[in-house]
């Protein structure tokens, strides 16, 4: 570590490692410590000037990537889930200051699924044969939109990357991602291991960069063919309009949200409770599908903030080396700020504050479980994303009430209910807006099933194969035969 910090770390482009055009570095920080664990070249647009010529060189007609046999592209998916799963114990990460065991036991071995659910996509992905009326012969095509530019967020660093580059290769694409400042680190290694495993050049570039910078160029560029964006609702807007007032690229985001987590009273009380609060803590809170209110109806109500209290006292906060730790700490100083910033105005605004509430550790960005009681759904906890460890939960009477009172925001990422009842259970789900409802669990995820968002939570679906359409254009082929028979 004393050397690391002498060390600087490279953009990846065309396969190879290369400083920043303007010279620019920044630190990357250990969120448990507050130190400096090295220096990170910062891309800019100059950068991403030279990542997307050899994206879209990587992609010309002709090249090996696009000659390459689909089958082959699943293989090449394979062994680079193969690597990672191989280098898993290295890759659990250090600048995020999530849990190790966490990343260990939960982000990789999802990131080595998610490779190889794509990777076996790679020549299943088919088109059709269509009777249209007249002498032709019809067919489509599913071919790869060209250069894709990714924009993957603090939260899962390893995780939103596997999500992002499984559809694209696996379709064939070619791909200029820009990672997080917050976690450059692993995204870089496993740029190393995109080279090793034999992907051709340019296929894959890696830029670790700032969002105004290095994000706004991608986003604006007339040469990258779509972009694909996580992080907050705010930024999603400006990939949106620098998409309209560029090219059109081709746009999907995966954005904020305030889940409602509905907490009907015939629920299981145990389960609810231990559910409700791994929907709002897991990833010290950094969730955009957090289960961030919690609603409980009334004659339950006083029993769950009782047991919800004492289960966020149990909470183990610290070191995310120890592996009796649940919560490590929040990604950065920016946020920790923020998140304390919101536990004042709940207070100043009338919420109860049950527990914590206050900085956990005396270095580090550690923030204590906190748990507020009596929310009003206009109080500013109750409509905006938190983003930290700061449970909201609420009280209501009957289930027509709930679905309005969950409905009643911009966001529509995700939802939970729940209730023995499988009628209501079904009732529920369906009045949600939202894309994912999970009933009786929550944070249930599978590289099987997609992912995205109603409303201002974004556009179009990530995973399953439904991910696979919004990496693919659709081409219709028609051709002019002698005589059409059925
Ligand atoms: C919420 O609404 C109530 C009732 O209208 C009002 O008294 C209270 O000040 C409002 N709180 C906030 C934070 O706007
Ligand atoms: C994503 O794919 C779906 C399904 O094909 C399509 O309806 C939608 O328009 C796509 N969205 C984007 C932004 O590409
Ligand atoms: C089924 C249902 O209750 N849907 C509601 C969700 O919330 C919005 C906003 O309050 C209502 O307009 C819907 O009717």
């Amino acid at each position: 570590l004393a050397l690391a910090g002498l060390l600087t770390l490279l953009l990846f482009i065309n396969n190879q490692w290369h400083d920043a055009v303007s010279g620019k570095t920044f630190p990357t920080i250990n969120p448990a410590t507050g130190e400096v664990i090295c220096q990170v070249a910062e891309a800019d647009e100059a950068d991403v000037e030279k990542a997307v010529k050899a994206a879209r060189d990587a992609f010309r007609l002709g090249s090996p990537w696009r000659r390459m046999d689909a089958s082959h592209r699943g293989l090449l998916l394979n062994r680079l889930a193969n690597a990672i799963e191989r280098d898993a114990a290295y890759l659990a990460t250090l600048d995020n200051g999530k849990p190790y065991a966490v990343s260990y036991t939960v982000d990789i071995p999802n990131v080595v699924k998610c490779l190889r659910y794509y990777a076996g996509w790679a020549d299943k992905w088919e088109g059709k044969t269509i009777p249209i009326d007249g002498d032709y012969f019809c067919y489509t095509r599913h071919e790869p939109i060209g250069v894709c530019g990714q924009i993957i967020p603090w939260n899962f660093p390893l995780l939103m990357q596997a999500w992002k580059l499984g559809p694209a290769l696996a379709t064939g694409n070619t791909v200029v991602m820009k990672v997080a400042e917050q976690t450059p680190l692993t995204a870089l290694y496993v740029a190393s291991l995109i080279k090793e495993v034999g992907f051709p050049e340019g296929v894959v570039n890696i830029l670790p960069g700032m969002g105004p910078s290095a994000g706004a160029a991608i986003a604006r560029h007339m040469d990258v063919d779509k972009v694909a964006f996580t992080g907050s609702t705010e930024v999603g807007h400006l990939i949106q309009q620098a998409s309209g007032s560029s090219n059109l690229k081709k746009v999907t985001l995966e954005l904020g949200g305030k889940s409602p987590n509905i907490i009907l009273s015939d629920a299981n009380m145990e389960d609810a409770v231990e559910q409700s609060h791994f929907a709002l803590f897991f990833n010290q809170g950094q969730c955009c599908c957090a289960g961030s209110r919690t609603f409980v109806q009334a004659d339950i109500y006083d029993e769950f903030v009782e047991r919800s209290v004492e289960r966020a006292k149990r909470r183990v906060v610290g070191n995310p080396f120890d592996l009796k730790t649940e919560q490590g700490p929040q990604v950065d100083q920016e946020q920790f700020n923020k998140i304390l910033g919101y536990v004042s105005s709940g207070k100043r605004e009338g919420a109860k504050l049950m527990c914590g509430g206050g900085v956990a550790a005396d270095r580090g960005y550690f923030i204590q479980p906190t748990v507020f009681g009596d929310v009003q759904d206009n109080m500013t906890i109750a409509r905006e994303e938190i983003f930290g460890p700061v449970m909201q939960i609420f009280k209501f009477k009957t289930v027509e009430e709930v679905l309005t009172r969950a409905n009643d925001t911009k966001y529509g990422l995700a939802a939970a209910v729940f209730t023995k009842d499988i009628d209501k259970a079904n009732y529920v789900s369906s009045g949600l807006r939202a894309g994912t409802v999970w009933i009786n669990c929550y944070d249930v995820f599978g590289a099987q099933a997609p992912f995205g968002g109603y409303k201002a939570s974004g556009t179009g679906r990530e995973l399953g194969e439904y991910g696979l359409d919004n990496y693919t254009e659709v081409k219709t082929v028609t051709i002019k035969v002698p005589q059409k028979n059925s």
